[in-house]
């Protein structure tokens, strides 16, 4: 388990420019794809990332066994394909590495602003623009892009005496490399998506490994295979096999969709899948018992593994499934009473995905954050980009946005495209502001949560990270991609209010002008 490689990039050097045009936020899939498509467009930009490096999620979840569960044919920019994958399912340091290659070899790097926060962006109403607190200086933007992501900030466990362990601690997105676990006594909060990654690992090296599970998921066997040489040549050299193999796994995925979004049962031969990745793995009646989902399949994320289970089987490791009541500064105490002494604590318990930390840091026209008005509503956008009372803001992997069976990367372009002609559409009429009208955003919403209301995350008994507090599922996109992606083809103004052009910089502060848009 070795520490990732350290970047070489140099990124902006030097203070930053009193305006830009464009300001993105987070450089990871989407701040990177949106910087590339605003460089072909010829635009004034900068990327600011709280990261020495592009990669986001992939830069920074470094945990052993780190991989993707989509392909990564599909799992990959359209414009940069990657004839050199050298395995169905990439792993995270091949991940990582592509995005540094599409980023040097499109030259924006100079634009990203790296190591650097953005504190603050709050809507000016007379000059029309965001002014922005960074902890590299201070600029302003008509546009602000936020591709901060749903998955960036750790989400730790409310737990008693959590603070006060002894021992080693870190969350999955926060790997220690320095920490020594061979042959350690070591636990893992959380059965999610990274926690079945990082299990079979640590059960190689832990002398024991405890599995605090709350929730059994359902794991579906992984189908992943290296390329061999001569299927690599062929990638690489066959005209149109790559987008073929592309194709292919896209609209296999999709084939997946009704059993999400209409009926349920339809996941019936996933679920004795799953059931037969049990019953592979595991041998003993009870452990079975203990790992078998009590809520329908693709209500909580469908995971992929093979080693998971045999890892979970293995004699070193117990998986427990009393809740936890407490830590204590050298073990985890079940609410049974029984205490397990452990020198290292794991912690994969997820991510901050409904409450978006970056929402807290976003104040509109009228004068409030972004967390304030979801608080009151829920995260929610119109087609997951806009947000009514935050003019010139757009959102990739904004509300609603996210998937359950398909490629983030095919969202993220379909939103970047979106806003590219929203960008065009301004500067051709002159416009200072845009800013979706709250009825159509109303109604965009209501018409997706009705959608919502039939979907397995919604039916199928389970709780999980795609609802908020309320129980409302404000993170995944109830419909195809393609769908998503054809509502995003063209910037419709008429469901904007339209500020005209903004004052010149440096004149008197008059108040812009409202142009009602063509219909509300
Ligand atoms: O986080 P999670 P994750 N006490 O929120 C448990 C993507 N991803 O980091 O199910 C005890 O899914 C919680 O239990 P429960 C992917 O989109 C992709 O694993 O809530 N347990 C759950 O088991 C994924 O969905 C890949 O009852 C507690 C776990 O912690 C998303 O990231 C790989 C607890 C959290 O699971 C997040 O995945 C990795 C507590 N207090 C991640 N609090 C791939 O592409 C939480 N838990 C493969």
């Amino acid at each position: 388990m070795t520490a990732p490689a350290s970047t070489g990039h140099l990124g902006h050097t030097g203070p930053l420019p009193a305006h830009v045009d464009v300001l993105v936020v987070g450089a990871g899939f989407a701040g990177l794809c949106a910087a590339i498509k605003l460089a072909e467009d010829g635009r004034d930009f900068l990327v600011v990332d709280k990261g020495a490096d592009v990669g986001g999620t992939w830069r920074d979840n470094t945990y052993p066994g780190a991989a993707c569960d989509v392909p990564s044919q599909l799992y990959s920019f359209s414009f940069a394909p990657n004839p050199a994958w050298t395995r169905s399912f990439s792993q995270q340091p091949e991940i990582h590495a592509y995005l540094r290659s599409v980023a040097e070899r499109s030259g924006v790097l100079d634009r990203f602003v790296f190591s650097s926060t953005v504190d603050h962006a709050e809507w000016d109403e007379t000059a029309q623009r965001w002014a922005v607190r960074t902890s590299a200086g201070d600029l302003t933007a008509t546009a602000l892009i936020s591709g901060a992501g749903g998955l960036s900030e750790p989400k730790l466990p409310d737990i008693e005496g959590i603070d006060g362990f002894a021992g080693e601690i870190f969350h999955s997105a926060r790997w220690n490399h320095d920490a020594d676990l061979a042959g350690k006594r070591i636990a893992v909060i959380g059965t999610g998506a990274s926690a079945i990654q990082i299990v079979p690992e640590l059960q190689q090296v832990a002398g024991h490994l405890d599995v605090y599970q709350r929730t059994a998921p359902w794991v579906l066997p992984r189908h992943d295979r290296s390329y061999p040489a001569v299927e690599r040549a062929a990638l690489r050299h066959v005209p149109g096999l790559q987008k073929a193999y592309r194709t292919a796994i896209y609209w296999g995925r999709e084939t997946y969709v009704p059993a999400f979004t209409v009926v349920p049962d339809m996941a019936y031969p996933a679920k004795l899948l799953a059931q037969g990745n049990i019953r592979k793995g595991i041998d003993d009646p009870e452990l079975r018992r203990k790992v078998t989902p009590d809520f329908k399949i693709g209500c909580k994320r469908i995971l992929i593994s093979n080693g998971y289970y045999p890892a979970l089987a293995a004699d070193n490791t117990e998986l427990v499934t009393d809740g936890i009541a407490r830590v204590t500064p050298t073990g985890i105490v079940t609410k049974d009473g029984t205490e397990r002494p452990i020198d290292v604590l794991v912690v994969a318990t997820g991510f901050h995905t409904t409450d978006q930390p970056i929402a807290h840091h976003i104040v509109g026209r009228e004068g409030r954050t972004l967390a304030e008005v979801w608080a009151e509503t829920g995260m929610s956008a119109y087609k997951g980009t806009t947000i009514a009372g935050f003019p010139n803001l757009f959102q990739i992997v904004g509300p609603n946005t996210g998937l359950g069976h398909s490629s983030m990367v095919f969202v993220i372009e379909s939103q970047v495209a979106y806003i590219r002609d929203a960008l065009a559409t301004m500067e051709r009429n002159g416009y200072a502001a845009v800013e979706p009208r709250p009825a159509a955003q109303a109604r965009w919403n209501d018409a997706l949560h009705r959608r919502m209301s039939r979907s397995v995350w919604s039916t199928g008994g389970c709780a999980s990270w795609y609802l908020d507090e309320h129980g409302r599922n404000t993170t995944l996109w109830p419909r195809s991609t393609f769908n998503l992606r054809a509502v995003l083809r063209r910037f419709d103004a008429r469901h904007y209010k339209i500020t005209g052009p903004a004052p010149a910089v440096g004149g008197p502060g008059t108040t812009p002008t409202q142009r009602e848009a063509v219909t509300a």
